[in-house]
Order: C-alpha cells, then sequence, then structure tokens
C-alpha cells in the first residue's frame, strides 16, 4: 500500500500487542500486520512492539526469515519503531536466559537490572528522561513522564553513544531510547505513556515535513511513585456490571434491602480516572473465584472497551484458576489470563489461586512450574503476573503463639494486643488459610510474580489510612514492587504509606469513586511533599 496512513505491525504473536494496537488505531491510523518477511521490506512505516522473553523472539525471527528482512529494512535506514524487546533484540546479545544473540545492529549486552543496592526489578513505573540528542519523535517530551516496564536494559558505552538519544537512571544509567536516521527504539511504553507517549507515536508516525516543535531539554528523574485507581467489578442482582465498593469487603448496602452498591459503569470510571492522571486503572472481577471469567463476556467486553480509550497500564484480576466448565472443558490458568491479555489487560492479578500456589510451595519446596504464577510468567514475563493478597489480622499478646511472621503493632489492638500476623484469605475474604502475608508474599517472588498488590481488610472502605505496619512489613520483606491498598481517605495517607514505607505505588477505590479526592489532588499534594510523581 502506499497510503500514510498504514502502518505495519511485526507482532510475532508472543504476547500481548493489543495496547499498540489501540494506540496507532486512536492516532486515526490503520494497522497492516506483517504475515511474511517481504511484508517487512515493502513496509512504509514498521513498528516493533517487541514481547515476551529475548531468546523465543530470536527464535521466531530467525526460523521465520523476518531477523534477516528486519537487519536489512534497518540497514536501508527505513523507517522503524521498536519499543521495549524491539529496543533490546537491536543490541548484539542479551543475559535473559543467556547469553543470546540479538540482531547486532548496535553494539552492546542487554544485562538484567541490579536489585542489590535497593533498586526493585522489574523496574515499573514513570520516569523522565535524560534527552541527549535530537531525536525527533521525543522531542516535545521535556520533563513530563514516560512509563517503563523491563527487568533488563542496555547501557551506554563508547562503542554505541551514537545511537543514544536518552538515558534514564534506575540504579545504573540505562538506554531509554536509540535513534539513527529514521531508525527509532525506545525502552519505555508510549502506548502506556499517557498523552505524552501518544504524542511520541504520533511524531513516528506522520510524515516528516508535518512535525513541528523544536527539541526541549529533559533531565532524568527518580522512578514516579505511583497513584492506581481500582475498580472492583461485578454484577449487580439486576445482572448488570457496576462499579463496587465493599466495606471490609462486604459490598452491600447495609440499607435498601442489601443491595450490591453500585458507584458508577466500569468503562465510564476506568476513562474518567486515565483524564484525571491516574498512573494505573486496576479492574478487580471480585465474584471472579466463582464465576468462570471466560464464561463473563460482559467483563471481557468492559475491558476490550476500557483499553481502546486508556493509555497507561490495565490490570485485570478475579478468577484466574485452572477450570473446568460445565461441559467438561478443562481451561488452564494460561488460557484464562491469555483472554484477559488479549482483550486489553497490560498485567493480569492473581488472589486466591496464589494463595493455594504458594501454600503447595511451602510444603513440598519444589517449584513444578505448573502453578498459574509459574505458567503465565514464563509466557508474558514477571512484570505481567500481580499476585493480590486479602490479609486479615489476627491480634496476638506473644508473637510466639504462632508460626507466622508477625509484627508489634504501632496501635495495639481492641483488647491491647500488641502484636498480629496478617492472615490470607480467599474466595474474597471468605475463608482464612494456613498462611501468613509475609510468607506468601516471598513463596510467590519466588515463583515469578513481578509486583504484589497488598490489600488489607481490615482497613478496606474504613478511610483511616493504609495499614502501614503491614505495607513496611511486606515491602521489606521482597525486591518486586509492591502496591499499597486499603484505607486511604485524605491526601495525607499517600504520602504517610510513601513517607513511612518502601511501596512503590499507593491504590485507592472508594475516594475516587465518591470523589471525595479527585486523583489530582492525590498527585498535587504528593508533589508539594516532595514525592516523585508524574503530573
Ligand atoms: O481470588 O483471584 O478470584 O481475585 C479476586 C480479586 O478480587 C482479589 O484481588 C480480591 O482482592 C478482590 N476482591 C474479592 N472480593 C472483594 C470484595 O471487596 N468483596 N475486592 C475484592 C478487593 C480490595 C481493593 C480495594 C482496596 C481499596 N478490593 O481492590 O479496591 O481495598 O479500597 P478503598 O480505597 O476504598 O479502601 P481471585
Amino acid at each position: 500500500s502506499n497510503d500514510d496512513s498504514v502502518v505495519t505491525l511485526l507482532d510475532y504473536g508472543a504476547g500481548n500487542v493489543r495496547s499498540v494496537r489501540n494506540a496507532i488505531l486512536h492516532l486515526g491510523f490503520q494497522i497492516k500486520d506483517v504475515q511474511t518477511p517481504k511484508d517487512i521490506l515493502n513496509a512504509r512505516r514498521l513498528i516493533f512492539p517487541g514481547v515476551g522473553a529475548f531468546a523465543p523472539a530470536m527464535d521466531v525471527l530467525n526460523n521465520t526469515g523476518m531477523g534477516e528482512a528486519l537487519c536489512s529494512y534497518i540497514q536501508n535506514d527505513r523507517p522503524f519503531l521498536g519499543i521495549c524487546l524491539g529496543l533490546q533484540l537491536l543490541f548484539e546479545s542479551s543475559d535473559e536466559n543467556g547469553p543470546v544473540g540479538g540482531l547486532g545492529m548496535i553494539p552492546g549486552v542487554v544485562g538484567r537490572f541490579d536489585s542489590s543496592h535497593g533498586f526493585r526489578v522489574p523496574h515499573i513505573g514513570w520516569n523522565a528522561l535524560q534527552i541527549t540528542k535530537d531525536s525527533e519523535i521525543l522531542d516535545d517530551i521535556g520533563n513530563r513522564h514516560v512509563y517503563f516496564v523491563h527487568s533488563y536494559r542496555a547501557m551506554p558505552s563508547n562503542e554505541n553513544k551514537e545511537w543514544i538519544s536518552s538515558t534514564c537512571n534506575y540504579g545504573d544509567e540505562f538506554i531509554a531510547s536509540v535513534r539513527r536516521g529514521n531508525v527509532h527504539a525506545v525502552q519505555f511504553h508510549p502506548e502506556k505513556s499517557g498523552d505524552v507517549g501518544l504524542s511520541v507515536l504520533r511524531r513516528f508516525l506522520l510524515p516528516k515535513s508535518s512535525l513541528t516543535g523544536k527539541r526541549t531539554e529533559g533531565k532524568a528523574s527518580k522512578l514516579a511513585k505511583r497513584v492506581i485507581a481500582c475498580l472492583d467489578v461485578r454484577a449487580n442482582d439486576e445482572g448488570d456490571l457496576v462499579v463496587t465498593k465493599g466495606d471490609q469487603y462486604d459490598v452491600r448496602e447495609h440499607a435498601d434491602q442489601s443491595k450490591v452498591r453500585n458507584l458508577g459503569k466500569p468503562v465510564e470510571l476506568a476513562g474518567q480516572y486515565y483524564s484525571d492522571g491516574a498512573d494505573e486503572v486496576s479492574f478487580l472481577n471480585i465474584t471472579g473465584f466463582r464465576d468462570f471469567p471466560l464464561g463473563d463476556v460482559p467483563m471481557l467486553q468492559v475491558l476490550r472497551r476500557a483499553s481502546e480509550n486508556v493509555f497507561v497500564p490495565l490490570t485485570v484480576g478475579g478468577g484466574i484458576r485452572d477450570f473446568t466448565d460445565l461441559n467438561g472443558r478443562y481451561y488452564s490458568s494460561l488460557e484464562v489470563a491469555s483472554e484477559y491479555f488479549r482483550s486489553g489487560a497490560d498485567k493480569i492479578s492473581i488472589g486466591s489461586d496464589a494463595v493455594h500456589a504458594a501454600e503447595e510451595y511451602l510444603k513440598t519446596k519444589v517449584k513444578t512450574g505448573k502453578s498459574s504464577i509459574e505458567q503465565i510468567s514464563r509466557v508474558y514475563g514477571n512484570q505481567a503476573v500481580v499476585v493480590s493478597i486479602d490479609p486479615r489480622r489476627v491480634y496476638l499478646n506473644d508473637p510466639s503463639d504462632v508460626e507466622f511472621k508477625s509484627i508489634k503493632l504501632t496501635n495495639p489492638g481492641p483488647n491491647g494486643e500488641e502484636y498480629a500476623w496478617y492472615q490470607c484469605t480467599i474466595n474474597g475474604g471468605r475463608e482464612g488459610r494456613p498462611i501468613g502475608a509475609y510468607e506468601l508474599a516471598k513463596a510467590v517472588e519466588e515463583l515469578g510474580a513481578g509486583e504484589i498488590l497488598l490489600n488489607c481488610i481490615d482497613c478496606d472502605g474504613q478511610g483511616k489510612g493504609f495499614d502501614i505496619d503491614l505495607v513496611k512489613m511486606i515491602s521489606d520483606a521482597v525486591s518486586i514492587p509492591v502496591i499499597a491498598s486499603s484505607g486511604a481517605g485524605v491526601s495525607e495517607h499517600f504520602s504517610d504509606v510513601f513517607s513511612k514505607t518502601n511501596a512503590s505505588a499507593a491504590l485507592a477505590a472508594g475516594i475516587f469513586h465518591r470523589k471525595e479526592v479527585p486523583v489530582q489532588s492525590v498527585k498535587e499534594h504528593l508533589l508539594k511533599e516532595g514525592i516523585e510523581v508524574r503530573i
């Protein structure tokens, strides 16, 4: 095609590129998918959103002849945009399950972030960039933040410096983008970086002659603390999917014949929180534990529609587990997750099934590779697997009363108890299990979870602040990012949790739904307190 509105997309089927598709369509362009190496050579503009792991991606490129076509396309200085793994594959090799050879266009080795200096891996979240040369597509970014999610990175060297257009700091200085002529690649995700990211994509897609504006300076920032809006979704008694919100997980009105509380429509609210500046949006299908999520077509539709207009990361949880339906057909948790990814999720979140997996793992000390966490992280990467923990406080007078890790409480319990352990629950808090939040967090990290969403049933919906003792205990116990959740009532609760614990993000539901505290106010407050945020 010689139509300027068509962009060619190299999707080798290894993961979720729906977000990239949605962003391209949103900008008014059409997508032509690469079927054969020839489609690469004939592209007018090519986007390569690398997903999954380095080695399988290289296998596909080598076995299909697409790698060779890519190299020649790039050598001929044809318009190219690589995203994330699409940047890393341009280098000589990667240590990810390697060393594994890459396309070898750029000198250097892709290595893993070093988590030994307190920098959590994966690197997830928003950073501003150090712009080092005219990069054309980044020219109007300035100091604004873009979204990263990766465990491996390439580093600047004398041999590759002519390629580098921006860098970023996360423990080490790493390459955030490269550019040579018409060839661009970015380590961050423009399709998930809000307006800033859409403008990067637009600048790549538009004819050069139409680009205006001159390069603005940008200075690398620390990783920003994230503010996440969460939508607990379920069918109400009329069968419509609604955003609901519980008090300590009880979502029914106390008056009004105990109806399921209805706080709005999921797609609308997600869109609103995106435009309000939420750094991520999460959907929790809170009855997923008993209904089969793939049978829940409306939920998948909610996701599809929300992801068409929300250009920050979307997480979806609820019901991710192995399942046999009424006709005896078996679905693996990986199939369930894959359907969520195909429908627009960037990450999936596992609650109940993670508790079972962790209990099993702690009992046998064997990683079978069969748990949902292991299966999904192997295919989609650790960064795509969130474990949601629903713990409840169990007060103790003496910490040696239990085999689980307990802590000395800042505020004693109702009968003056000085200690508590945090018991994990499943099925939306309905069943307590013989495992603590601490033990669970460490086990799921080992099994391959990339992030922890840490709720607290006692604090949920109370508006009295996050459980700082709990968040501190868990965020100090693991080296993956921890999202603090449950209890936000005012902006100060966010600065509190960020200044007193090592949480990477804070999530809230009720205050946003009831419009008590808008997302912007939380951000402005954090900024005023000197905490790095994306504005
Ligand atoms: O177990 O894999 O099917 O996943 C079910 C998911 O649904 C879990 O992530 C679990 O946390 C969630 N869930 C189940 N039941 C409820 C309920 O409320 N009855 N919601 C529920 C959990 C917790 C947070 C909430 C924060 C912030 N909601 O997501 O949004 O506590 O609230 P606040 O800011 O208003 O205090 P599976």
